[in-house]
């Protein structure tokens, strides 16, 4: 703890790791790039340069506080430095902003109004470089990176994978894959983590929105919605409206009026999932086989667990995610000729994800060899699809979900943060359902934002050994504990994304500490609110059971072999 002066104020400093973080604790919002506190420091853009009284500049990320320094955050030569560090990056980048998918949300644009750059004297000098475009659920345009390096520390320390590095020097270097691959040929298990890191737009999500656009165009299709449980609380932050806010009504009632036939909530799924992944967990447990149990909602920790532990692949639940068991179901609803009125049907998958780009097209997911997901957008996606169509979404009137699949659980709501497929589980597997029992899953450890958490629980003659994690490079940790036999677990839920879906790959960029608390607690906040919290007591879920599922549960909810 101490003290620092900061243009002229007296500013006290406790724990914070660089001068950085006491310059915008005392409200000045210092520009950066390349600087976040999830990742290591690494110091490349310069952008958070300050002046002290003997006139030395440096990087204030890269600079712990110390008592009684002055700093000047915004002297003369400070602003020209920093004016002229936008101007030699803009004068390398591409500047095609108008027609930039991250037109609006770039910080270098952002910044160059700040900065008032109006002009750049510089030629770009930098050859054109091809665009990679071999991911599903992510694009590459090398021609707008900056070198910050955001992508490549986001890929290896957070994720694990190391798919994005450095290679070259001075003027020549550049972010790519190892031996210039193309993303697609490397271990990138499709987060789109690297994404959200971008400040630019080197990477993007792949879109697929003219597709939806096109099917609800076509008057002999059926369009069906299935939005995700994350998507509720970050929709909301684009249109003004308090972060974290629970938007499904205004959601459903938006795609409505977009012209989509039916619109489901994906939590009516993820209760199936539960069912599904309870009873099969169960059954391991008699059997005492195939131990742990490796969750499988989520599509980038099944490809990380395929390429770098494929001898636990035996380990992961056949379930199909939420969103595979809920396209094979409506599809199985519409090849009833009673019900599809002449149309064909389109499944438009709303989710918070990159890699469920990727999880629509895995053929082992599919039905009687056919895709079921017809088309994943992200909630970037439709934030663009709402303004697109200049609905004033914050004013709207919210709706329900449509039958026969319009009900979904608390239990299936929570399933989008970390710990909530497990809480789920836990709350199928308890007999009871008075509020007591339910407040107490609810504080054994399956809450909060730690990348591994352990919990233990009682199950009629055993202990329960659960692990839940987040981020892959945690997962990472807990599968070579789990192989070197120094951890024996029963059960462990991955979800790729820190903190799970909340901060999935897909959604509204730029989100702080407060955004993420305020998702999570918006999804705790919107299970509050349901009457049923349990998913074995959604009685949409208990009918299909004794109607379409009957003797179709394996066809339909779970994976082929891979
Ligand atoms: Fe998720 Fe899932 S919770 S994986 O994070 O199991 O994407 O939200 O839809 O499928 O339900 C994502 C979220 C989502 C699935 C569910
Ligand atoms: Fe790495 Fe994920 Fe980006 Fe792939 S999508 S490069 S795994 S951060």
């Amino acid at each position: 703890m101490g003290y620092m002066t900061i243009d002229g104020r007296k500013v006290e400093f406790t724990d914070e790791k660089n001068v950085l973080s006491v310059i915008r604790k005392a409200g000045i919002s210092l520009p950066t790039l390349c600087y976040h506190s999830e990742v290591s420091t690494f110091g490349a853009c310069r952008l958070c340069t300050v002046e002290d009284d003997r006139g030395r500049t440096f990087a204030s990320c890269s600079e712990e506080p110390r008592d009684g320094m002055v700093i000047y955050t915004n002297s003369g030569r400070i602003k020209k430095y920093r004016k002229l560090i936008v101007e030699l990056l803009l004068a390398a980048h591409c500047r095609d902003c108008t027609t930039c998918v991250k037109s609006g949300e770039c910080i270098l644009q952002e910044l160059a109004h700040r900065m008032g750059v109006v002009d750049v004297r510089f030629k770009n000098t930098r050859e054109i470089r091809p665009i990679d475009d071999s991911s599903p659920s992510i694009i590459r345009d090398p021609n707008k990176c900056i070198l910050c390096g955001d992508c490549v520390r986001a890929c290896e320390e957070i994720q694990g994978i190391g798919a994005l590095g450095f290679a070259f020097r001075g003027t020549d270097a550049t972010v790519m894959p190892a031996f210039n691959k193309k993303i697609a040929e490397t271990d990138c298990v499709n987060c789109g983590q690297c994404r959200v890191y971008c400040p630019t737009g080197a990477i993007t999500i792949r879109t697929h929105v003219d597709e939806v656009w096109d099917a609800l165009a076509d008057p002999d299709v059926r369009v069906v919605a299935q939005v995700a449980p994350a998507v509720r609380v970050a929709v909301g932050e684009a249109f003004g409206m308090k972060k974290g806010m629970s938007v499904m009504g205004k959601i459903a009632a938006v795609l409505h009026r977009m012209g989509f036939d039916e619109v489901y909530d994906t939590t009516f799924s993820a209760d199936l999932t539960v069912m599904e992944e309870s009873e099969e967990l169960l059954e391991r447990l008699r059997r005492k086989e195939d131990l742990p149990l490796l969750t499988s909602c989520c599509p980038a920790w099944v490809k990380f667990v395929h390429d770098q532990y494929p001898e636990y692949v035996h380990n992961i639940s056949t379930c199909r995610s939420p969103q595979g068991m809920f396209s094979a179901v409506i599809k199985e609803y519409y090849r009833d000729p009673r019900n599809t009125g002449g149309k064909k049907t389109v499944v438009v998958s709303i989710m918070p994800c990159t890699a469920k780009k990727m999880e629509a097209v895995r053929p082992n997911s599919f039905t009687k060899g056919k895709q079921d997901t017809d088309i994943v957008i992200t909630t970037t996606e439709l934030i663009r699809m709402i303004r697109n169509y200049g609905i004033e979404f914050s004013t709207l009137d919210p709706e329900a979900c449509d039958m026969p699949f319009g009900m979904g659980s608390g239990g299936g709501v929570i399933f989008g943060v970390t710990g909530g497929v497990t809480e789920a589980v836990l709350r199928r597997l308890t007999p009871v359902h008075e509020k007591a029992a339910l407040d107490a899953i609810a504080e054994c450890g399956v809450r909060g934002d730690e990348g591994i958490k352990e919990v233990t629980v009682p199950y009629e003659d055993m202990e329960l050994k659960i692990c839940i994690v987040s981020g892959l490079a945690n997962a990472r940790k807990v599968m070579e504990k789990v192989k070197n036999g120094e951890a024996d677990y029963h059960l462990i839920e991955v979800m790729a994304c820190r903190r799970g879906c909340i901060m999935g790959g897909g959604q509204p960029t730029r989100a702080g500490d407060r955004t993420k608390e305020a998702r999570t607690k918006g999804l705790y906040n919107a299970d509050n609110n349901m009457i049923l919290k349990k998913s074995d007591e959604n009685p949409l879920v208990l009918s299909l059971y004794d109607g379409l599922l009957k003797g179709k549960t394996h066809e339909l909810l779970h994976n082929k072999e891979s």
